[in-house]
């Protein structure tokens, strides 16, 4: 890892780079599928990790720095995208004896990531960086949407900011209706409990205005509860698949999907068809 070292002479500073940057990750991934088979699939994954060091990115600047000391022990830290704990769900059931409808659903959680708290009126270290972070301790915001209660350890990154959540859900219906084509009507919601997923809050005490302010929702703009719904054409599966089983016939299955006579076999899921428009 890239750390960069300021160096000052007199009425000016620069710096230069070095290779003595850290990060350990440590995590444990487990995942559970069900394939597709009796009309419905799912899919579990659970990752616990642990991200961990003195440096993240190739061009962190060392700002614990002081004279020619690194103080990279100061540095340690847990690093921006430590989430502990990241869980996602989903699955698909095509409902019996509706000639295609099909409900499938997506859900993610993670918990928080970490951030700073400092205040920038305070230089501890007297080396012009400001900020030097603030004790161990719990912090609250004063300002209208601020986090309250916040559990800071100290040092770099010593806090946790919010957690995310996310469902979403899709309601479809598609027919073949002439050779290689299908016609597919589905409604999407997203994010079904409108749940608002912010990024993490200023950390800066001396600015009580944003200090701990919930005031950025997560990937630029983020979105309320919000729903689609539009026909499309699709390209329909291929009228043979091999599952897990081999390849078997489902008449109900194959007169759903306008399948005649002896073609009647499971249709690939149709999740994987490719789309015309
Ligand atoms: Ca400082």
């Amino acid at each position: 890892m890239i750390y960069l070292r300021s160096i000052s002479i007199p009425l000016s500073r620069y710096s230069t780079r070095e290779n003595t940057g850290s990060n350990d990750y440590d995590a444990l991934n487990l995942s559970l599928e069900k394939r597709y088979a009796n009309r419905w699939s799912g899919r579990v994954s659970y990752s616990l990790s642990k991200s961990r060091g003195t440096a993240e990115n190739q061009a962190d600047k060392n700002t614990f720095q002081k004279l020619t000391d690194l103080n990279l022990d100061e540095f340690e830290g847990p690093s921006s995208v430590d989430r502990r704990h990241v869980l996602a769900l989903n699955g698909r059931a095509e409902i019996p004896k509706t000639g295609g409808a099909n409900l499938s659903a997506t859900m993610r959680y993670m918990s928080g990531a970490p951030f700073s708290i400092f205040n920038s009126n305070i230089d501890v270290d007297q080396n012009g960086e400001l900020n030097d972070p603030s004790p161990a301790g719990t912090y609250s915001g004063t300002a209208p949407d601020s986090m309250q209660g916040v559990q800071n350890d100290g040092g770099r990154n010593g806090a946790v900011g919010p957690d995310y959540f996310q469902l979403d859900l899709r309601a479809g219906w598609r027919r073949r209706i002439r050779g290689e084509q299908a016609i597919e009507l589905f409604l999407d919601i997203f994010n079904v409990t409108n749940r608002a997923n912010f990024d993490n809050p200023a950390g800066d005490e001396r600015l009580p205005a944003t200090f701990l302010v919930l005031n950025s929702l997560r990937g630029g703009g983020g979105f309320p509860r919000q729903a689609q719904s539009r026909p499309r054409d699709a390209r329909a599966a291929p009228r043979t698949t091999r599952t897990a089983r081999g390849s078997r016939t489902n008449p109900a299955l194959g007169r759903a999907w306008g399948i005649s006579g002896t073609d009647r076999k499971f249709p690939q899921p149709m999740s994987t068809c490719i789309l015309c428009s």
